[in-house]
């Protein structure tokens, strides 16, 4: 497969961009400087990047809790994300929904939820109207491998094949959920398996290999759009911090230092950063390059949303309720 030298930069851009915004607000988080619960995604770049770079902005993804790389995967604004993180009146929410409820309608982010598969129903709802009303654009739907575990993965996935919706289910499996592992909650290491018993088209993909992800991807929103009907992807990944915040889960004893140090050796941004130098599209020093402007951008915007107007607490009520005509 031949992809342009840009096309290849902007991945690898996008990957350090996430990776140094979640390095950032690690420290931020153990300063005490944030205090919205941010669930990490350092390991996983090369999912969301991969994912969202067979996308178009009218195509909508949906996340879960562990949402900041899907926002800035899919061209969320960074200025307004750290404001959002720092519960600010310019946050791409308001400052009211804090790292879980991120949203930028114009980039398709129609919004992330806390509640475990809480976007699995939410996310069909707009795949429903644009096959009723012959719109193009589909639904992603980026979940973790906890959510087969909630009857609402099935009944989703079951209402999306038997109407032919044009949905793509991304599911990160990362191998822990908090703080059980896959193998503790599952008879077997089978979501895929069960995708398929409701009818969906499946692949299985190594999620730290970019170019992978991105051409599985591909493939399966060309389906989805070619009405096609709905589609899986298990990307197997993992989380290098803990299940909330810095930690990095040997402390709890959740997990061991060695398979850890695996994962690390799998790492997706040095894979495919060693790949564009040994392939010619980048020398060593167009990637440090590269590196230092993306923490300059990630910088500025710490700053940006670090000064930015707090909420008025008068507006607390502002919101909450709509008036139905
Ligand atoms: C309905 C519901 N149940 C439980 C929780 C608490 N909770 C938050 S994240 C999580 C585990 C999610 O695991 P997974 O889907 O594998 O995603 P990961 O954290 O690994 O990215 C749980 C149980 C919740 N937020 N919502
Ligand atoms: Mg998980």
């Amino acid at each position: 497969m031949e992809y342009s030298k840009e096309f290849l930069r902007a991945l690898m851009e996008k990957m350090l961009l996430i990776r140094q915004t979640e390095m950032r607000i690690a420290q931020l988080v153990t300063d005490k400087k944030i205090a919205t619960p941010c669930h990490l995604y350092v390991g996983q770049e090369a999912v969301a990047v991969g994912v969202c770079a067979a996308l178009e902005d009218e195509d909508y993804v949906f996340s879960p809790h562990r949402s900041h790389g899907h926002f800035l995967a899919k061209g969320g604004n960074l200025n307004k994300f750290f404001a959002e993180i720092f519960c600010r009146k310019e946050g791409c929410s308001g400052g009211r929904g804090g790292s879980m409820h991120l949203c930028e309608p114009s980039k398709g982010l129609l919004g992330s939820s806390s509640i475990v598969a809480g976007v699995l129903g939410i996310g069909l709802g707009p795949a429903m109207k644009r096959k009723i009303m012959g719109e193009g654009g589909i639904s992603v739907i980026f979940h973790g491998d906890c959510v087969p575990e909630e009857g609402i993965w099935h009944e989703s996935l079951n209402f999306a094949a038997v109407n032919k919706l044009p949905v793509v289910y991304v599911c990160e499996n990362n191998l822990y959920a908090a703080s059980l592992p896959l193998n503790e909650r599952r008879v077997s290491d089978n979501i895929p398996e069960v995708a398929a018993a409701h009818g969906l088209p499946t692949q299985v993909v190594f999620g730290n290999d970019v170019l992978a992800v991105y051409e599985a991807a591909k493939e399966a929103v060309k389906r989805a759009k070619d009405g096609e009907g709905p589609q899986f992807i298990e990307y197997r990944t993992y989380r290098w911090l803990g299940h909330v915040g810095p930690r990095d889960d040997i402390d709890v004893g959740l997990r061991s230092r060695e398979e850890l140090d695996e994962w690390k050796a799998k790492c997706p941004i040095k894979y495919f950063s060693n790949k564009l130098v040994e392939d010619g599209v980048m020398t060593q020093a167009e990637y440090d390059e590269l590196f230092e402007v993306v923490n300059t951008r990630v910088s500025e915007a710490e700053k940006f949303g670090a000064n930015a107007p707090k909420v008025d607490p008068e507006t607390l009520l502002e919101h909450v309720y709509s008036e139905v005509e």
